[in-house]
């Protein structure tokens, strides 16, 4: 049981408590071009946000802030200073357009947004169109009501606002499936709960280790690594702002990153371009987001002697609660839940299957889905469960074995094919560079097997190519859940987090 006292502003533990306890010199913030922040100027920082917050833009407990920003330092300490004003930080990728950030806005109403200056046009004609009420707030730019200069003009004295345990403190959207974003609601107890769980049990960072991750802050994935585990324990988080899997490589060799959280596919590349050396001085390997391979994940064991962590987690969730570390870590398998959370498979009339059987996953923990004003929640928490849509079986010891996530069953004259299998099946052949799968509605079978493919060093596709990959398919796996549809294309629409977008693919489809 995780126990948090009624009272809590999860800023005070992330960052005031670490000053004192690992002492303000140490550096908390790197980044590659050679910025480093301590953790006194983290704390400064954040305390001086807060002031121009509070004392400038008239910021009350409880009213909402928008950040819009690449991973970089002051958006670090913008989202620690909208939590120690008592606000509510609403997090967006940098990446996204008008057209995305328009319902997140309408839903969440900010009064307030912070953006870097590179992303402001878009933010600002979000407001004129559908918020003329909120103020936006530039910062990295150079005028004089540039946040960081209004920043620079405050004390950095700030007392933190008494918050509820149990306030709202994030309020993070997740496109989900299908592309219409869900507001999923964190308080400040299941900020510090993720590292009580996933950090403690599996993560274990020590002070002297330095993290990359390229998942951005608006994905929890990111916000976990990158600012909660690392704050905790006093360790460095060197923040990257983009980088392609090979540039990531020579970044995590150069820069001498202990700790490595990515999505699979930059495990894929670097492998598959013969760059994992560049990862042998890596402590820790964290895969999430997606399935890792298995020929990917015992390459990297066979080669480096690194058993990459996998893990699944869930915006609703907030981060992982199935994973394994070390000598818990059994290949081909997810994980277990991780102390604190509970997890089972629930068949299609919502009753627990046994072991062997796939089906559903559910989970029970500290953290649980709380959408903000959605009918959707129904479907989502079920009997108490949350059911994250993923497909899973158990195994006689506990572990938990993947199937497909949520939205890549595909049902195809009865048969249930995973799309992740055919795409391990398709990646296998010797001129693909990367595939991804989705079901194409047929009158007749339902739906059938359709892939997306590209081919290695840029070669286009035809007819006699997709062939031999539909029989080098069948060759791999049973032959019924071969591609029936095979398209060309020269990459695949990833979101910033290098999360493959299947519903993007699904609309090509319908097109
Ligand atoms: O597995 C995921 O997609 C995920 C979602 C939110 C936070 C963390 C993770 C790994």
């Amino acid at each position: 049981e995780l126990y948090y006292p009624d009272r809590l502003n999860a800023a005070t533990a992330l960052i005031d408590i670490p000053v004192s306890t690992y002492g303000p010199d140490r550096p908390a913030l790197r980044t590659p071009a050679g910025e480093t922040w301590s953790y006194g100027e983290l704390r400064t920082r954040a305390n001086q946000v807060a002031q121009v917050l509070t004392e400038d833009l008239g910021l009350v407990p409880g009213q909402r802030v928008l950040l819009r920003s690449p991973n970089n330092p002051w958006t670090v300490s913008s989202w620690l200073g909208v939590l120690k004003a008592g606000g509510i930080v609403v997090t967006t990728m940098a990446a996204l357009r008008a057209r995305e950030i328009t319902p997140i806005v309408e839903r969440t109403r900010p009064s307030i947004a912070l953006v870097d200056h590179r992303f402001a046009e878009e933010a600002e004609a979000v407001r004129d169109t559908v918020l003329p009420s909120l103020t936006v707030v530039e910062y990295g730019g150079t005028g004089p009501d540039d946040l960081v200069a209004r920043a620079m003009a405050k004390s950095g004295e700030f007392t933190n606002v008494d918050t509820a345990a149990d306030d709202v403190a994030l309020l993070a959207p997740t496109s989900g499936s299908t592309g219409v974003p869900k507001i999923t609601m964190h308080f400040h107890r299941d900020i510090l709960s993720i590292d009580n769980t996933f950090g403690r049990h599996v993560l274990r960072l020590v002070s002297d280790d330095l993290v990359a991750c390229t998942a951005p802050f608006a994905f929890t994935f990111g916000l976990g690594m990158l600012v909660v585990f690392p704050l905790r324990a006093g360790a460095c988080a060197l923040l990257i702002e983009a980088a392609t899997p090979l540039e990531l490589a020579e970044i995590v060799e150069q820069q001498g990153v202990t700790v490595l959280a990515t999505a699979p596919t930059a495990y894929k590349v670097i492998q598959r371009e013969g760059k994992e050396d560049r990862l042998a001085r890596l402590r820790t390997a964290v895969s999430a987001g997606e399935h890792i391979p298995q020929d990917t994940w015992e390459h990297l064991r066979d080669r480096l002697g690194l058993r990459v962590v996998d893990g699944i987690g869930a915006t609703e969730l907030l981060h992982i609660f199935i994973s394994a570390a070390g000598d818990d870590i059994r290949p081909g398998a997810t994980g277990k839940p991780i102390p604190g959370y509970r997890a089972t498979i629930l068949g299609p009339d919502d009753s627990e299957l046994g072991p062997g059987e796939p089906g559903r996953l559910g989970v029970i923990g500290p953290v649980g889905c709380r959408y903000l004003d959605d009918e959707r929640q129904k479907a989502y928490v079920v009997g108490g469960w949350n059911v994250t849509g993923d497909v899973f079986h158990r195994d006689e010891d506990g572990y938990f074995h993947y199937h497909a996530r949520g939205d890549n069953m595909i049902v195809s004259s009865g048969y249930n094919i995973g799309g992740p299998e055919v795409e391990a099946a398709i990646d296998t052949h010797p001129d693909v560079l990367e595939s991804a799968v989705v079901g194409r509605p047929d009158a007749v079978r339902g739906s059938v097997v359709c892939a997306f493919v590209v081919l290695r060093d840029g070669a286009a596709g035809d007819a006699a190519k997709a062939k031999e990959i539909q029989d080098h398919v069948k060759q791999v796996i049973a032959p019924y859940k071969y591609p029936r549809d095979i398209r060309f294309c020269t990459s695949l629409p990833r979101n910033v987090s290098g999360k493959l977008q299947r519903f993007a693919l699904r609309k090509i489809i319908e097109d």
